[in-house]
């Protein structure tokens, strides 16, 4: 067992996953217990028992790991040629898969999102950002990336993510980076460390070289230490408004770049001619797909007025069937909210649409009597100034709004200060790229929502952030020669 480690798994996960009863955390290759020896628990959301204590760390310890990353990035990876480090990154990819059922588990036992989801979404998503990144790290040549004929990392990269996505908002950060020859020092969310810490175990098992990648696990001031160390050349940062717009002003003024992935509040627009089954089953996923914990979820329903009685209704019959409960069971539709912090946040928000005027409607579904939960919940009667219209709610519900016209739809739409996504449902292909061309949306499907892949670059407009991630564009977040130049 390497040093940190003090193994006793958790009963319910000792048939596929063996949680060590506490963390260190992973610099310099290695798990080591952080300098003033501080610790917080990591619990099961469905259940709320304790997982594992993890290490907290501490400015010192951040300090080490930037120490670590830069090391490392002077004297190995950034001289490395790119063919190498691609070679590091397929093989991180190949273990992915290997012990994707493993990552599954734990995801699932860490985050309560159902497994069903973990092992066909999160998981096989996050081993294909690594194959993709990996098939880069020796063209970036011929795709401009380089200076002359040298690749130009920026150096060691600070890169700090939430909760929803754990394993696979680590492989959107560690892949591009890696790819590009940087290293990186990553802070998972407190609530969701435990894939993070099993991906140290894979970056050890691929023999990557020591200091490539670091794992420091704490809260926010761990965040905030590593945000504001002088020696970090760029932060990545995912996670609410709120908090990156106090990393932009910690950062303002310094030599460090900055991408910021935030919040949303995504339009899911359905004009009368769309068909309608898809349509809400494309509105369900949308909003109850990973319990509504989704940057880009649909969490605003526009349906054009000649037919919203008919979806609504379609929509409440079809929430009667999803299967609120145990994540680990593998026809769970909808699983556990992250935490309590978070199930309060949903609360005060759907009483504060109440108490607004608007009218709710929740699922007819039995809740497990411990753990976090909540049923997948539509609000109807929304207008526009509603908090539940305005605010993201991160959980599973849904407002619904109207439109007549789709100068209407596209005005409504706009009308939030975020701008990550959206979704158009109709049977016309130009009424489909009219409404697209209008919407202040960084990602907008057409009859489709929530489809992902790394070739496709990914990012916000306005209080969603900057900079993209994936594809072509999120590499040059990485790299001087890039477009930010
Ligand atoms: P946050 O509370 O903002 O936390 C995100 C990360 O930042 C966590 O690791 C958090 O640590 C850390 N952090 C907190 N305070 C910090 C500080 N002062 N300095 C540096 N780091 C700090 O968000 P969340 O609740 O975890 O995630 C939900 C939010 O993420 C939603 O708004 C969602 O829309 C957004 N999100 C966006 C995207 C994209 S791609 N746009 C994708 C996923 C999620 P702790 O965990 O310890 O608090």
């Amino acid at each position: 067992m390497p040093t940190g480690f003090e193994y006793a798994p958790a009963p319910e996960s000792r048939a596929v996953v063996d949680i060590a009863s506490s963390y260190g955390l992973f610099v310099g290759g290695e798990f080591v217990d952080p300098a003033d020896g501080a610790s917080f628990k990591t619990v099961n959301p469905a259940t709320g028992e304790r997982l594992s204590d993890v290490a907290e760390a501490g400015a010192a310890d951040v300090d080490a790991a930037v120490r670590a990353a830069r090391r490392a990035y002077t004297q190995v990876w950034g001289p490395m040629s790119g063919a190498e480090r691609g070679k590091y990154l397929f093989r991180i990819a190949r273990i992915l898969q290997e012990r994707a059922r493993e990552f599954a588990v734990l995801e699932t036992l860490d985050n309560g999102k159902p497994i069903k989801e973990s092992r066909d979404v999160d998981i096989p998503l996050a081993a294909a950002h690594f194959f993709y990144h990996a098939g880069w790290a020796d063209k970036l040549e011929y795709a401009g990336l380089t200076t002359g004929a040298r690749p130009a990392p920026l150096g060691v990269i600070g890169q700090v993510i939430p909760w929803n996505f754990p394993l696979l908002m680590l492989a959107w950060k560690i892949a591009p980076a890696l790819a590009t020859g940087n290293t990186v020092v990553l802070k998972p969310a407190e609530t969701t460390p435990l894939t993070a810490l099993l991906f140290a175990q894979v970056c050890q098992q691929a023999d990557l070289p020591a200091g490539v990648v670091n794992i420091v696990t704490g809260a926010g001031a761990t965040g905030q230490a590593l945000t504001e160390h002088p020696d970090v050349d760029k932060i990545a940062f995912t996670g609410s408004t709120d908090v990156g717009k106090q990393i932009a002003r910690t950062i303002a003024g310094t030599r460090k770049r900055l991408t910021l992935e935030l919040g949303g509040k995504g339009a899911n627009i359905v004009y009368d001619d769309a068909a309608i089954d898809q349509a809400v089953e494309g509105i369900v996923s949308g909003i109850y797909f990973n319990q509504g914990h989704v940057c880009c979820a649909g969490s605003r329903l526009l349906v054009q007025e000649s037919v919203a009685d008919d979806v609504v209704r379609r929509l409440q019959r079809r929430l009667g069937t999803l299967r609120v409960g145990d994540p680990m069971d593998k026809n769970t539709d909808v699983g556990a909210i992250n935490s309590a912090e978070q199930l309060a946040r949903i609360t005060a928000l759907v009483e504060a649409g109440e108490a607004e005027g608007a009218t709710r409607w929740s699922a007819p579904c039995e809740l497990p009597d411990r753990g976090y939960w909540f049923a997948p919940t539509i609000f109807t009667d929304v207008s526009q100034a509603h908090r539940v219209a305005q605010e993201e709610i991160f959980g599973p519900v849904l407002s619904v709004l109207t439109f007549r016209t789709p100068a209407e739809a596209v005005a409504k739409a706009n009308n939030t200060p975020y701008g990550l996504s959206a979704g158009i449902w109709s049977d016309k292909g130009s009424r489909v790229l009219w409404t697209a061309d209008r919407l202040r949306a960084g990602v907008v499907w057409a009859n489709s929502f929530n489809k992902f892949d790394p070739t496709s670059p990914f990012g916000g407009y306005k209080e969603s952030g900057y900079g993209r991630e994936a594809g072509r564009h999120g590499l040059e977040a990485y790299v001087a020669a890039g477009s930010e130049d």
